[in-house]
């Protein structure tokens, strides 16, 4: 069932992170009244006991489960275990008790790291499962890919309005700009801005060669509440198996990307590539046919979206 009343009950799980908190922005933006939001200290999603007494007593009636452990390829492929087992859990947990308490619909965001490493270009959501997967990130993918399909299953099985929405490479306000564990993007704004003090080359990871598409984290939770707002039937006719990728449409490569931020940050230090560091999956562009048939575009453009994040580097880091 369609979210359709601004005082609907729409737990924001996550709501501290990237996407929760643009999520918070948009739907507060749009006049909903009744957005639900917990600390991790106030709510473990790892303690299912905890999750399923906090559903019973709030009664959301909306999920968007943006609460996940998540990081970029240094953080993937260092802490495999984690990534997946803590995001099993969170999942299996918001899930599961907005299974049992009779959510209206939840909206499950994962990541496009889900499609087979070698898939077509541009990925269709239709490749999941055809092949193997980029050996850098699979432990978060499988889990990602469990939580497709658990939203997949409970559809089948008890016809649940449970939802997936796979967002391309994320970056914005809120982002992580720990070198050792953020993504690309959010990385290379420190290192070109921290590079400005000095002469001392910018390093960045691998060979700069893999392309990735880039998406404002403002047009994500725009997606998010379009695809909340549109009717089950219009869904479900777009998306059969509920599965549907967020992107922009373009992509481009580490190395174009390092210019433009260069260019936002203002740095004239010189590039060096650490080819010791791995470069992932070699392209991911994903097809945004379906979200676009909804009638969704997005409106913030790379180069206004890195000016915008590195003003917010600026004013809190
Ligand atoms: O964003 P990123 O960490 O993750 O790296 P993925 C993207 C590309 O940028 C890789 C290169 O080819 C990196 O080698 N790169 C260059 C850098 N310099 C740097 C740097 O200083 N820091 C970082 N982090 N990368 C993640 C997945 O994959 O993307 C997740 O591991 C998830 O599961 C997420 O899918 C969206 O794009 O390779």
């Amino acid at each position: 069932m369609h979210l359709s009343s601004k005082s609907d009950r729409i737990f924001v799980a996550g709501h501290r992170g990237l996407v929760g908190s643009a999520v918070v922005r948009a739907l507060k933006g749009a006049g909903f009244a009744n957005v639900i939001t917990r600390t991790r200290s106030e709510l473990d999603l790892l303690d299912q006991a905890a999750v399923e007494t906090f559903f019973k007593r709030e009664q959301p009636e909306f999920v968007v489960l943006a609460a996940a452990k998540v990081g970029g390829i240094h953080a993937n492929n260092t802490y495999p275990a984690d990534f997946l087992n803590q995001n099993l859990c969170i999942q299996s947990n918001v899930i599961g008790a907005a299974f049992v308490t009779g959510v209206k619909r939840i909206m499950f965001l994962g990541s496009t790291c889900i499609y087979p490493k070698m898939a077509p270009q541009p990925l269709k959501e239709e490749y999941l499962l055809t092949g193997p997967l980029e050996p850098t990130n699979e432990w978060y993918a499988i889990a990602k890919i469990a939580g497709v399909k658990m939203c997949e299953a409970l559809r089948k099985q008890h016809g649940v309005d449970f939802v997936s929405l796979m967002p391309t490479n994320l970056y914005g306000p809120e982002d992580n700009f720990d070198l050792e564990t953020s993504h690309v993007l959010p990385a290379l704004i420190r290192k070109f801005h921290e590079a400005k003090a000095g002469n001392a080359p910018v390093q960045l990871w691998g060979s700069g060669t893999p392309k990735r598409e880039f998406m404002y984290v403002d047009d994500l939770a725009d997606a998010i509440l379009h695809v909340l707002q549109t009717e089950e039937a219009t869904l479900y006719e777009a998306a059969p198996d509920g599965l549907i990728n967020a992107g922009v449409g373009e992509d481009l490569a580490i190395s174009e990307l390092a210019e433009k931020i260069q260019q936002t940050v203002g740095s004239t230090n010189s590039v060096v590539y650490d080819a010791s560091k791995p470069d992932g999956t070699p392209r991911k562009l994903v097809d945004v046919e379906r979200l676009f048939s909804l009638g969704w575009r997005p409106s913030v453009s790379l180069e206004e979206g890195l000016r915008r994040t590195y003003d917010w580097f600026i004013a809190n880091h």
